[in-house]
């Protein structure tokens, strides 16, 4: 049955059948004080914002039946998928040095996982990346196309690195992504107003942008 998100900048029909959400990246590395975000010199508090309406739309979604789908972002404990230039960013090497929650961005660490708030259930997939987009070096296309998706609503962290590469890369792919905006987190206030408006400018360039209740609203 074809339903409407209302969205900006027109409203995206879709169908719960073809529909899967997926959560960027909600890992403590990036939302929990003591992880990478804030070994970057960021104020986690900015984009913890978006873990109550994650909580919602991942229950709305769980109850629409809907595929779900998880990202971490993290490299291997020997970091040889790891760019050489992505260990040096930011100045300073903190990728597989030791935080406060274990080797920082390493799988199989406390700091890598995903937050209880939001932890998956069986049936779940997790896909491990180990770059921004979720579609480089992984199977999530794979995934997608078994379960015939179309529609992707697209949330997590952060709103213009992680959340936006992976929409273009989706994108590209001919997927249709909604993003709410209140599920979406930036460290920089005005990179999260920015990212959200590139998104749904010039009629959609690559994507519709509305709230978690518009979500909410269109699963019902
Ligand atoms: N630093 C920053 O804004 N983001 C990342 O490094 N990764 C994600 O966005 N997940």
């Amino acid at each position: 049955m074809t339903r409407q998100f209302n969205a900006e900048p027109f409203a995206l029909n879709f169908d719960k059948a073809s529909t899967a959400l997926v959560i960027i990246d909600m890992q403590r590395d990036f939302v929990e004080p003591g992880g990478f975000g804030e070994a970057l010199g960021n104020d986690v508090s900015l984009v913890r914002t978006a873990i109550e309406p994650c909580i919602t739309v991942l229950k709305a979604a769980r109850d629409a039946g809907l595929l779900i789908i998880h990202t971490r972002e993290g490299h291997r404990p020997d970091l040889s998928d790891c760019p050489p230039a992505k260990l040096t960013r930011g100045g300073k090497t903190f990728i597989g040095e030791k935080g406060p929650k274990g080797r920082i961005l390493i799988r199989g660490e406390a700091g890598h996982d995903i937050i209880p708030e939001l932890y998956p259930i069986a049936g779940e997939p997790i896909i491990d990346k180990p770059g921004k987009g979720a579609f480089y070096q992984t199977d999530l296309h794979l995934i997608l196309q078994n379960h015939n998706i179309k529609t992707l609503i697209v949330c997590g962290v952060t709103t213009e690195v992680c959340v936006t590469t992976t929409v273009r890369e989706a994108n590209d792919r001919g997927f249709e992504c909604v993003i709410p905006e209140d599920c979406v987190g930036s460290y920089f206030p005005e990179f999260q107003k920015y990212a959200l408006e590139m998104i749904k400018a010039q009629g959609g360039i690559f994507g519709w942008v509305n709230h978690s209740k518009d979500i909410i609203e269109g699963l019902k």
